[in-house]
């Protein structure tokens, strides 16, 4: 029998989480394999579709990875960008009442998910702890995102609340659940996928009895598609972009593109600005109009 050629043998299947060079992935016949990757691959992530092959050991190797729809980053301590995770449709930005919201970082993935691209839904998770935690000011900040038109779904991991249009939403997806520690995005994955398989999700504890998630993993929903968890993060600072990118990242300013005196203003300190005057007649959120100037501070200073 004539031997087959390198490229007969080659699979596909879909990256369900990895450990450093060693990797979980699911086959396109629906099986889950170890397998390892070579150095040159460093950059693959959960949900990187990759081709595969059975080696001469009976060990299977990821060969490469197949072209991606996206990447989400995140720069690591040095500030270099690293692959959180690929082929992502829907950014779920997990946010909760206790620890409290981060704005701030919220408007940071926000712009992220505009340049991914991808949708973005921002859920507020402890919809119990609402009434404890919140303040005037809190509730201002939220309801200006619903206000420039940003999906926004109060849930509560605990009870279920709020989930099946959650479901609904990202049935037939890749969503991948993102933000900081402690919100509860490994609580909804468990609310969401009944039958978790807790062995594929890698966990640390952080030794005050709470569990913190250390790897991206893959779950595949009930309904079709399928749910990242991700590590939480303490920052997601923005990589370097330019003002225009930056910008792009705030829909409301869309309505006011080209009404502004000078066409390359930053809405900063320009005369004849159409986005500040939009501001002072309360056309235009006030909250995020500041953060966008932190931003744009934070942006020239690179
Ligand atoms: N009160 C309340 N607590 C919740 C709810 N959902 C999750 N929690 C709690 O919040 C804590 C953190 O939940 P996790 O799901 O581990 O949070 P995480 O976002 O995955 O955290 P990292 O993996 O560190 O990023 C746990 O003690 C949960 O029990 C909720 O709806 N209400
Ligand atoms: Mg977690
Ligand atoms: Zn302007």
């Amino acid at each position: 029998m004539p031997n087959p050629s390198v490229s007969d043998q080659q699979l596909t299947g879909r990256v369900i989480t990895r450990f450093g060079a060693e990797l979980i992935l699911e086959t396109a016949q629906g099986e889950t394999i170890r397998a390892t990757t070579r150095r040159k691959l460093e950059h693959i992530a959960c949900g990187d579709y990759v081709a595969w092959q059975t080696e001469s050991q009976g060990n299977a190797s990821v060969i490469d990875i197949l072209p991606r729809q996206n990447v989400l980053l995140r720069p690591d301590m040095r500030g270099k960008p690293r692959a959180v995770a690929a082929n992502i449709d829907v950014l779920l930005v997990v946010s909760s009442w206790r620890p409290a919201p981060n704005w701030e970082m919220l408007d940071r993935y926000l712009i992220a998910a505009r340049h991914l691209p991808t949708d973005v839904i921002i859920i507020m998770n402890k919809a119990d702890l609402r009434a404890a935690y919140s303040s005037a000011e809190q509730e201002a900040a939220l309801a200006e995102y619903e206000q420039v038109g940003y999906p926004v779904y109060p849930v509560q991991a605990k009870t279920g609340q709020g989930l099946s249009a959650l479901r609904q939403a990202i049935k037939g997806k890749t969503a991948i659940f993102a933000g900081q520690s402690g919100v509860g995005k490994s609580s909804l994955v468990s609310a969401l996928v009944p039958e978790l398989d807790l062995k594929i999700g890698a966990i640390a504890d952080t030794g005050e009895g709470r569990h913190t998630t250390t790897v991206a993993s893959l779950y595949h929903l009930p309904e079709g598609g399928a749910l990242i968890d991700s590590p939480g993060v303490r920052d997601f600072p923005l990589l370097p972009l330019s003002v225009l990118d930056l910008q792009a990242g705030y829909p409301e300013f869309q309505a006011f593109m080209g009404m502004c005196r000078f066409n390359n203003c930053t809405h900063h300190h320009e005369p004849g600005c159409a986005i500040k005057a939009a501001i002072a007649s309360h056309d235009l959120p006030p909250q995020r109009y500041q953060r966008y100037l932190t931003l744009l501070a934070g942006q020239n200073n690179n």
